[in-house]
């Protein structure tokens, strides 16, 4: 019995020491998984940012880092239905945008065909090839109110609010294409459907109204046709465009057929301009 009061006190010390162990032990799992899933959290909410400038550094001389910070104090911190496009006036301050004259190619309604022209040919220059239009191309961004994240899921699409921050960095860089266009601008529209100058469109409440005649010498109007075309330049939206024109810019309309375009696409030693 001498022995029992020892023996028992050994094993009550075990047993306490037992408990501390699986308390730390829970406490270092809760810890482990805390951590986790606070990394992935935060590289979810920040998977903009390496993308952004992966893009951007494929252009010489750019001051990514620069261009960043400025591209998101434009909707950081803000509600997602509360960024007009003048949000992103000092981004497009920062981020140089260098006109090529006689180069420029503005489209509506006819984005694959556009671009699938303008990669195989080099002749033109749409938005989407300039720095900022190809870093952000395809992607979706916003902010939230007392948060610095940038997220990419949960943002308000194109049309659910006016101000939303993709739309209005389209809206914004858009008028600024047009604000620099100068010599012989193109714009390819779209043949098959009813209004090939939509009222709604970027170009037509946008970029038309931004072409300066001290600039812009002609407006060359491409109207892809396809086999069930339904309108031809004589089409009267067409004659709003010229109308909304500023006066001195010289307008003309070619309608050109898809496959005419990608003919001309797969002969790359075919001058510019030859293929309409
Ligand atoms: C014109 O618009 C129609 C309907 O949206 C589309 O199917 C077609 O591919 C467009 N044409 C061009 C040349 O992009
Ligand atoms: C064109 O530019 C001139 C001079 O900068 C300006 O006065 C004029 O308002 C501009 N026109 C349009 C249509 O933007
Ligand atoms: C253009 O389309 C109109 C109908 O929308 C048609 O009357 C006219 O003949 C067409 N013009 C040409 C040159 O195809
Ligand atoms: C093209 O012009 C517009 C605006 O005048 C009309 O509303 C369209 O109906 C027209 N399109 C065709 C195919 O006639």
């Amino acid at each position: 019995m001498e022995h029992d009061v020892p023996v028992r006190g050994l094993e009550k010390r075990r047993t306490r020491r037992c408990l501390v162990l699986s308390v730390v032990a829970v406490l270092i799992l809760i810890i482990i998984v805390a951590v986790v899933l606070g990394l992935t959290l935060t590289r979810g909410s920040n998977k903009l940012k390496p993308v952004f400038l992966d893009r951007c550094q494929k252009f010489k001389d750019s001051n990514c880092e620069e261009i960043w910070d400025a591209f998101q104090q434009a909707y950081v911190n803000r509600d997602p239905c509360q960024v007009p496009m003048e949000r992103y006036d000092p981004l497009i301050a920062v981020a140089s945008f260098k006109p090529s004259c006689n180069r420029m190619m503005f489209w509506s309604k006819t984005k694959d065909v556009v671009h699938d022209f303008t990669e195989k040919r080099d002749c033109f220059v749409t938005l989407e090839d300039t720095l900022l239009g190809s870093v952000l191309n395809g992607l979706t961004w916003c902010g939230k109110q007392g948060s610095s994240e940038t997220l990419t899921t949960g943002c308000p699409g194109w049309t659910d609010c006016d101000n939303n921050p993709v739309r209005s960095f389209w809206n914004r860089i858009s008028a600024r294409f047009a604000d620099v266009a100068c010599g012989d601008v193109t714009a390819m529209l779209n043949g098959s459907i009813i209004t090939p100058f939509s009222p709604t469109s970027i170009f037509a409440s946008i970029e038309v109204k931004r072409l300066n005649s001290t600039r812009v010498r002609n407006l060359n109007v491409v109207l892809v046709t396809q086999e069930n075309a339904v309108t031809n330049c004589t089409n009267g939206s067409l004659k709003n465009l010229q109308k909304e024109l500023d006066e001195g810019i010289k307008y003309n309309c070619k309608e050109v057929s898809e496959s005419q375009l990608k003919d001309c696409s797969s002969h790359p030693e075919k001058p510019c301009g030859a293929c309409w």
